[in-house]
């Protein structure tokens, strides 16, 4: 037991561009999948929030949608997500990517921001993401030195994934640096007491999150833009007993959302196959969350304007 006076708690939004790494990140902070991940950017629409508890240490990560430049609604409305979890936080996270000559991809937007928290006299640090690409580390020092110029109290170069293996993306291992994100950040931490139960890895409730997995596979394997117009909403999660061997089971039934007619062939496939492929990869995933074995039921649906649609937006998080 952690006495009430002993207790630390603080929130860290993990901002950067679309694609920077930061779910990947904060996976493997809190070692779960949480967030969903692809190579394709703004996969994040919602912002999720991860816990790690450590010792009287509680660690509120905001995993924030990729600040894009795009000026469609839908989007700013992702931006605007990501700026709102930087003005509450504790501690400002920027993620910005290396390419392999060691430089970071710091935008004005991004080194606005940086000058914002120091003002608000929030604590920032900057992480270095992708290092695994950097081959001569040596080449690091011109942009560690611009990040500390820039006002950041910690940088850290990280790769928060060694390798990742099949097209659904099952497997991540954690990488070189998450630890010492951990600790750094620890000695920033506010007292407080904490907001969630030690033992609560998210507060995303679980309809959500297993649609954001439905969702990651269709950015996975779905090409060009089509995913972008992709939503998905869970429509009940039921406990059954398989009749055949009484074992436990979870129905899941979900509605893929369309927003074109001409999509609803391309997310099917040939036979099926793509809504097939869709489906397994995320039920394996959701198994994993779950415990139970589970039985995906998922329906594709035109819906067109659902980008529009305040109650829908408002059940996928967005
Ligand atoms: N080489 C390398 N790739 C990484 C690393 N971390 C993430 N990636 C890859 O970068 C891509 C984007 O990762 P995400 O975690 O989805 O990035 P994000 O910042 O959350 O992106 P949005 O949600 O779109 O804003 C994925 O293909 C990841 O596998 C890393 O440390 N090294
Ligand atoms: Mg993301």
């Amino acid at each position: 037991m952690v006495a009430l006076e002993d207790m630390r708690c603080g929130l860290i939004a993990l901002v950067g561009l679309p694609n920077a790494g930061k779910s990947t990140l904060m996976n493997a902070l809190v070692g779960e999948k949480i967030g969903i991940i692809s190579n394709k950017p703004n996969t994040t629409r919602v912002t999720v929030r991860g816990v790690v508890t450590q010792g009287a240490n509680q660690m509120v990560f905001m995993d924030t949608p990729g600040l894009n430049r795009s000026s469609k609604a839908f989007d700013r409305r992702l931006v605007q997500q990501a700026m709102g979890a930087a003005v509450e936080a504790d501690v400002v996270v920027l993620l910005t990517e290396l390419n392999a000559a060691g430089n970071d991809s710091l935008t004005l937007e991004m080194t606005q921001l940086a000058a914002e928290a120091k003002k608000r006299n929030q604590k920032l640090m900057v992480l270095l993401t992708k290092v695994d690409k950097v081959k001569d580390k040596e080449k690091l020092m011109p942009t560690l030195t611009k990040m500390v110029e820039m006002g950041a109290d910690v940088v850290i170069p990280i790769a928060a994934i060694k390798a990742e293996h099949g097209s659904g993306g099952q497997v991540s291992m954690k990488g070189s640096g998450v630890d010492r994100v951990i600790a750094e950040l620890t000695k920033m931490l506010p007292e407080g007491p904490w907001l969630f139960p030690e033992d609560m890895t998210t507060d995303m409730p679980m309809p959500l999150r297993l649609a954001e997995l439905t969702r990651e596979q269709a950015m996975r394997q779905l090409h060009q833009e089509l995913p972008y117009g992709i939503g998905v909403i869970t429509s009940t999660v039921e406990e059954a007993v398989d009749e055949e061997n009484g074992e436990d089971v979870t129905v899941v039934t979900q509605q893929l959302l369309v927003s074109k007619e001409q999509h609803k062939p391309m997310v099917l496939g040939k036979g099926g196959q793509m809504l097939q492929k869709i489906g397994t990869f995320s039920r394996l995933e959701m198994q994993k969350i779950l415990g139970t074995r589970v039985r995906l039921d998922l329906h594709v649906k035109v819906a067109e304007r659902w980008l529009e649609r305040e109650q829908w937006l408002r059940e996928m998080g967005v």
